[in-house]
This record gives structure tokens, C-alpha cells and sequence, in this order.
């Protein structure tokens, strides 16, 4: 055993480039006052790190996260000892001796492969702090959990924590394209890629890859589902050295590189005819390739796929399914311990408008579910939340209920394309949180989504969360600054999916804004309201879209109607909304089990807020509320407005309590959001007072 005592401990937070406290995000570790780094500093002040550090890249981070951060929050530089015996707090993996002796074995036993625990305990009549992992990445993770205690002014002295992830995959999908741009990104330019090349000064990559092991994340694909012609080559000699640069810093945190890939490589990048997943020659082609990555990348995670969707190439042009396509790629990755991750965003987005029988809702089921049990062990099949696209409101997908022998994992939009591109407030965890404790009933009662994603529910081997990134190279990451709490909210709920949503976001504000208890309400009813607020000013009850074609972003009630993507919601003089119902519509609601199925059915029994997703209705169509459709068209704009302005009094109330660069920086965007409300709130009322003939029933002013 060798212990470290010298790893260096960096000045500043992050890389010297960034100093700013928005930059810092979750690793702002505020100085903490006297009294209370008092109370920690004796816990603290001695350390012993146990393992052998310096070979050990996650240890050696855990090590230097664990020195860093509590010089900032204590001020002082925390001594490291080579003596165990000397140390008040003691770092290292279950089965070091020194760790081993201070652990109940039964406690031991109950931390899994990446889970930790945080135990005070009393050895030869003094007190002592160890924090523990099976692996490194536990004792990274368990350092990380432990700095946020401190962070939220928790108490040391009696713990007794054991934590082990409900998911075994917790990844990021970053939708970056190696020209530097990314679809859907609202915070700037890449941090990965610039001008065709990856970017040389890697500093950056390692400090988003602090903050993703902060919250828990371990895996992360840096490029785009939809693969372009330079990106097709990623997996080619060409770019493997700088993938390897890459894939070694994020490997020091724990965090496994996965890349997207094109599912046509074999002609774009390998010069063969044909990309059929049964032809011997493609399949020894994969073969080869993944042989050539994992010898650049020995740990390399697999391959994300996005395959006859949206033009993008798959197996359908020879006649193969999405299970042929799929397995190929996952016995090619077999040997190297790498999966495939197949997306589920499967649908015929050329339709015709005329066409009321063809339904987006119902493409993800009907294409997967007759595959259940065909797909291999190393397989995942990557579901959106929702059935049709990251919209402000829509029902759960019920392909989660649909496959008990495949594994899955639930991808969440983080960037905010359909919720106000980063420039509205929209905080999605309450949204995600309804979600993930959705009860799909595939099992009976309790059989959450939750609980099928972790594999647990059907005894998958593997799963998780996917959440597509809203970050870029702004100097706050995510260019609304509050949009970090989103980023952060996704890594705690994949990591934990039954914290509340109340809970996150006291510990966010906390950790970012720090302890002023009008601070912290302020921020947090700000944050928990937004999501309902937006839909307030947005497209009503359920149906979604209403928005420009292309970029979407502002309203445009029509955008949608006529076009080949199956987006509609089908308004005319009389009402609005679409029947998916089986006896008049669409038959969607058969896709889920009941009670969902009936209730979903049932004009009487739907919830308000999915209504026009499952029924069209006429405006006089009365709502559990009491209110007519049209009525409650009307108040939520006219109330979505009002709440937008008074999102900008409740910031302005926290003047001089923030400090001026981020407070500024947050005001602006609140009163863009608010500017922005007021086109929403127009277009939709005017839109729909025109169709419909119908006053407000309050006369308030509608073009
Ligand atoms: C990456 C939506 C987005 C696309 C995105 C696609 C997907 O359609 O608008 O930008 O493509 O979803 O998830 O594949």
C-alpha cells in the first residue's frame, strides 16, 4: 500500500481560465463560517487516504476533490498522514485494511459495486469519519457526498450513511456535432469539438467531468444521435488517439465514454456496399472497429444508436429489424465488455396530415414491443419519457410497460428545446419526478417506471437514465444559470430516483445561492412553480407543440398542422384535440395497462392536464376544474403572463443578496422569458377566439 501525500491541491476551484462563481456551479464551496468549520475541523484536519493513490486515477481525484474542498469550505489546508492511526477521517475502498478494521463487515456488505458508505465511528477512544467505497468510484462518490453535507451544513459527528445507486447506467447524451455547434444546445458551442477537430485544451472536459461525478454520473456520449460525415469517422484510426485523450479524463472520474455511431458506417467510413446487419462482411467490419477502439479505449462504454429514425440509416433498408440491427452491434462490442444502447425514437415522420389513422403517439410501441425477448443481454432500448417528443406535457410512454424481457433506460430531455431553450425558466425535475414514479402497472401495482428502468421490476442486468445535456461552452455552462439545476436535478434523480423534488432543489439552491433563508424560499417556490408556468403560457393541456418548425422556439399555433410530422392537434371552429381513443380515435390508449387504459379512455375520467392529447373536444367541453376548454385557454395565458412578471419582482427581491454578476445575468433572462410570455399568451388567445367565436369571459383584451 502507497499513500499519496503529495498530490498537488489546485488554488482555485476549476480550471484557472474560469474563475467565476457561475462557472463553479455545484462546486462552489463557499467558505463556511467560524463557528461551523469549527465543529468540522476536527474531523477534517487529518487525513489518511488509503490505497494506492498514485496509481489510482479515481482515487487520486477523490483525494484531491476531498483536499480542495475542504480548504475552501474550512480554510485551511487539511493535513494528509500516512499514519491511520493519526487520522480523524479516513478515504478508501472496503477492503483496505486499515478501512476493513473500523467497519462493521455486515455494513460492509450492504455497499454495492459503485455505492459507499459515510460512518463516524469511535476507535481507540476518539472519534473518526470514514468514508468508504467497494471501488474507487465509491470512495469518489462517498467524497462527493460527504463535501455535500458540508456544503448544505450538515452534520458530521453521527453519521451513518450507506448509499448505493438505484442505476446502474447514469449517463449524459451530448448532442454535439464536431464542427463545434450542437443540435438543441442553448449554452453556447461545444466543449468537445471545434472546426472538424476535438479541442486541444482539455481542461474544460475535466472540469464538466467534476461536476458529472459530483452528482453521481458515470457514463457520458459525446456526440450527437444524428451522426454526421466527419463523426461517422470517430470510430476510425482517424479520431480513436483523440477519443483516448478524451476518454482518460473522464476515465479519472469514474465516467465511462460511449460514442454515437452511424448505422451505415460500413459504406461512409469502411467502403463496403452494404450496411445489412446479417451480411458476414458488416458484421466482421464491426468487429474489427470495436476491436480498434478498445484498443485505444480499453474501457470504452459502447455504442448509442439512432437507426430509421428521422432519415437517419438503419436496418429497415434490408429488410432486417431493429433486434438484427442491434445484436450485431452488441456481439461485436461482447468480447470488450461493451453495450449498445438502441433509441426507441422510431417513427414514420413523413406522414400526411390528411392521414387521421397514422399516429406518432403509438410508433414507439408498435415498432418495439413485438420485439420483447429478442434483443441481446447487452441491449439496451433507450425510451423517451414521453410518446412523442420532450413536450411541455404528455403522458408517459407506455413502451415502459410494454417489455418485461428487454433491458431499458429512460432518456430525459436536460436541454430545454421545447420548454423555452434555456431562455424561460423551466425546471424540469417536478416533470421528470412524474415520470419516474409513474406506476405502469406492467406487474401489477408499484411497477414504476422507476423500478423498470433500474432493472429491478423485471431482474434486467442492466438500465438506467440517459438525459440529453444542456451544456456549452457559455461561461455559466448552461446560459440561464438556473438551467444547472436542471443538469444537477438529472444527476441526483438517476443516482436516487425517490429524492423528492423539493429536497433537490433545497439542496441546489443551497449549495449555489447558499443559506439566507429568503434566499433559499425565493429561489426554490421559483424554480418548483416554473414547469407549470410555462405550460401555463404554453400550448394547453396536452397537445403540445405550437411552435416554430425548425428552431422551436415561440409560439406559432399552426407550425405543425400541415406538415409530414405527425404533430397535430387537429383545432377547428368547433374544438380541439386528438381522439387516441379506441373507440372513436386512434386506439393509443390500448397501449397501456389499466387502469390507465380506461381512464385514459374515458372523457369523464382523463386528467384536465393530458386532455386534448387523448380526446378532441369542443371548446364548451367542461373540465374537472368547471371551467370550459376555452375559458381555461384563456386564464392560463392571461395568469402564465402575470406569473412570468412576477418571476421577475420575486428576483428582484433578492437585490444585493446574490452577487451582482449572477443576479444580473439571471435578471435578464427573466425578463426576456416575460417579454416572451406575453407573445405566447397573444398568439395562442387571438388563435384560438378566432376559431372558436368565443368572448373571454372576463373581456380582457384578445387581438
Ligand atoms: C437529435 C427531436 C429533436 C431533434 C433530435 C431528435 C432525436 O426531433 O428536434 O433535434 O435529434 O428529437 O431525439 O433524435
Amino acid at each position: 500500500m502507497t499513500t499519496n501525500n503529495k498530490a498537488g491541491i489546485r488554488n482555485s476551484v476549476g480550471s484557472e481560465r474560469y474563475a467565476s462563481t457561475a462557472y463553479q456551479a455545484w462546486l462552489r464551496y463557499e467558505k463556511l463560517p467560524a463557528e461551523l468549520a469549527e465543529a468540522y475541523v476536527q474531523l477534517c484536519s487529518k487525513i489518511y487516504a488509503a490505497g494506492n493513490v498514485a496509481e489510482d486515477p479515481v482515487l487520486r481525484s477523490a483525494q484531491e476533490e476531498l483536499l480542495e474542498g475542504l480548504q475552501a469550505m474550512l480554510g485551511q489546508q487539511p493535513e494528509l498522514t500516512d499514519t491511520a492511526g493519526d487520522a480523524a477521517l479516513l478515504a478508501g475502498t472496503l477492503d483496505e485494511p486499515e478501512i476493513a478494521g473500523l467497519i462493521d463487515k455486515d455494513e460492509a456488505a450492504k455497499v454495492d459495486e459503485e455505492g459507499y458508505l459515510l460512518h463516524t465511528v469511535i476507535s481507540g477512544g476518539s472519534r473518526k469519519l470514514v468514508i468508504a467505497g467497494t471501488t474507487s468510484k465509491g470512495v469518489l462518490y462517498g467524497v462527493f457526498h460527504f463535501l455535500r453535507i458540508l456544503q448544505t451544513r450538515g452534520r458530521i459527528d453521527n453519521l451513518s450513511v450507506i448509499e448505493n445507486p438505484a442505476n446502474k447506467l447514469r449517463m449524459i447524451n451530448h448532442w454535439d456535432n464536431m464542427d463545434g455547434s450542437i443540435e438543441r444546445g442553448y449554452a453556447g458551442e461545444s466543449i468537445f469539438y471545434r472546426d472538424h477537430a476535438f479541442i486541444e485544451d482539455l481542461s474544460r472536459i475535466r472540469d464538466y467531468a467534476r461536476l458529472m461525478a459530483a452528482v453521481q454520473l458515470n457514463a457520458v456520449v459525446i456526440n450527437n444521435v444524428n451522426v454526421h460525415e466527419t463523426e461517422t469517422k470517430l470510430i476510425t484510426k482517424e479520431f480513436l488517439p483523440q477519443v483516448a485523450r478524451v476518454a482518460e479524463v473522464f476515465r479519472a472520474y469514474g465516467i465511462r465514454l460511449y460514442l454515437s455511431i452511424n448505422f451505415a458506417a460500413p459504406i461512409q467510413a469502411g467502403g463496403l456496399e452494404t450496411a445489412d446487419p446479417l451480411d458476414p462482411q458488416v458484421r466482421r467490419w464491426w468487429q474489427d472497429r470495436a476491436k480498434e477502439i478498445y484498443e485505444h479505449v480499453p474501457d470504452f462504454g459502447g455504442f448509442l444508436v439512432k437507426a430509421d429514425s428521422e432519415h437517419r440509416p438503419g436496418p429497415f433498408t434490408y429488410g432486417r429489424d431493429h433486434a438484427d440491427g442491434a445484436n450485431m452491434l452488441a456481439e461485436a462490442l461482447e468480447p470488450y465488455g461493451g453495450i449498445v444502447i438502441w433509441r426507441c425514437f422510431v417513427y414514420n415522420c413523413m406522414q400526411d396530415w390528411r392521414d387521421r389513422s397514422t399516429d406518432r403517439a403509438k410508433a414507439a410501441y408498435d415498432h418495439f414491443r413485438p420485439l420483447d425477448g429478442r434483443f441481446h443481454e447487452r441491449v439496451i432500448l433507450q425510451i423517451k419519457n414521453g410518446p412523442m417528443d420532450f413536450q411541455v406535457r404528455e403522458p408517459v410512454s407506455p413502451l415502459f410497460g410494454g417489455l418485461t424481457r428487454t433491458n431499458q433506460m429512460l432518456e430525459l430531455q436536460i436541454t430545454q428545446e421545447y420548454t423555452g431553450q434555456q431562455i424561460h425558466l423551466c425546471y424540469l425535475v417536478p416533470q421528470w419526478k412524474e415520470v419516474v414514479d409513474f406506476d405502469t402497472y406492467a406487474a401489477g401495482e408499484g411497477s414504476t417506471v422507476a423500478r423498470t428502468v433500474s432493472g429491478e421490476l423485471f431482474n434486467r442486468p442492466l438500465g438506467g437514465f440517459a438525459g440529453v445535456a444542456n451544456i456549452g461552452n457559455d461561461e455559466n455552462w448552461t446560459g440561464h444559470l438556473l438551467a444547472q439545476a436542471n443538469f444537477y436535478g438529472y444527476g441526483r434523480l438517476a443516482w436516487k430516483p425517490t429524492l423528492t423534488s423539493e429536497e433537490i432543489t433545497d439542496e441546489w439552491v443551497r449549495i449555489t445561492f447558499g443559506h439566507d433563508p429568503q434566499v433559499v424560499e425565493t429561489i426554490s417556490r421559483m424554480l418548483l412553480e416554473s414547469w407549470s408556468i410555462y405550460e401555463n403560457y404554453t400550448a394547453p393541456l396536452g397537445v403540445g407543440w405550437m411552435v416554430n418548425p425548425g428552431h422551436h422556439y415561440g409560439p406559432n399555433v399552426d407550425g405543425y398542422e400541415y406538415s409530414r410530422w405527425g404533430t397535430y392537434h387537429f383545432a377547428d371552429c368547433h374544438g380541439i384535440g386528438v381522439d387516441r381513443t379506441v373507440k372513436t380515435g386512434t386506439g393509443y390508449t390500448a397501449q397501456y395497462h389499466e387502469p390507465h387504459a380506461s381512464r385514459y379512455e374515458s372523457l369523464e375520467e382523463c386528467p384536465d392536464e393530458l386532455l386534448l392529447f387523448f380526446h378532441h373536444v369542443p371548446y364548451t367541453h367542461v373540465l374537472h376544474s368547471g371551467k370550459t376548454v376555452i375559458q381555461h385557454i384563456y386564464d392560463t395565458h392571461f395568469e402564465g403572463v402575470e406569473q412570468a412578471a412576477e418571476l421577475v419582482e420575486r428576483w428582484r427581491s433578492l437585490e444585493g443578496k446574490i452577487d451582482a454578476e449572477r443576479y444580473e445575468s439571471v435578471l435578464e433572462r427573466l425578463l426576456e422569458q416575460a417579454e416572451h410570455a406575453k407573445e405566447w399568451r397573444d398568439v395562442i388567445n387571438t388563435y384560438f377566439y378566432r376559431k372558436s367565436g368565443i368572448a373571454d369571459q372576463h373581456g380582457r383584451k384578445i387581438y
